[in-house]
């Protein structure tokens, strides 16, 4: 939970796995991942996706109220990318496990 011009609100995002199909789900390492993100509070959301290695896998983009923003990338690395808001770090962060 965190504030912006002093109205509360939360940060969700649900946990992702690309696990090869090892626990029954399609996406496997090399497939590609589109999230679709909706501004629910906040004005802005500056919101990117980075590799495991650290390098960007999907650049920055502006998620506003009221607007969906849709990410895709390649997850040509196994582990752990993550989706980040440069508006709201470190809370607004999510994890997209690449198995
Ligand atoms: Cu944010």
């Amino acid at each position: 939970m965190t504030s912006t011009r002093g109205r509360a609100f939360a940060c969700r995002f649900l946990p992702v796995v690309c696990d090869g199909g090892r626990l029954g789900r399609d996406d496997i390492e090399g497939d590609d991942v589109t999230l679709r993100l909706f501004g629910v509070n906040g004005d802005a959301h500056e919101v990117w996706v980075e590799a495991p290695d650290g390098t960007l896998a999907v650049p920055a983009v502006t998620i506003n109220r009221g607007r969906e923003v849709v990410l895709t990338f390649t997850a040509e690395q196994a582990g752990h990318y993550r989706l980040k808001c440069g508006n709201h770090a470190p809370t607004m962060e999510a994890d997209i496990l690449s198995i």
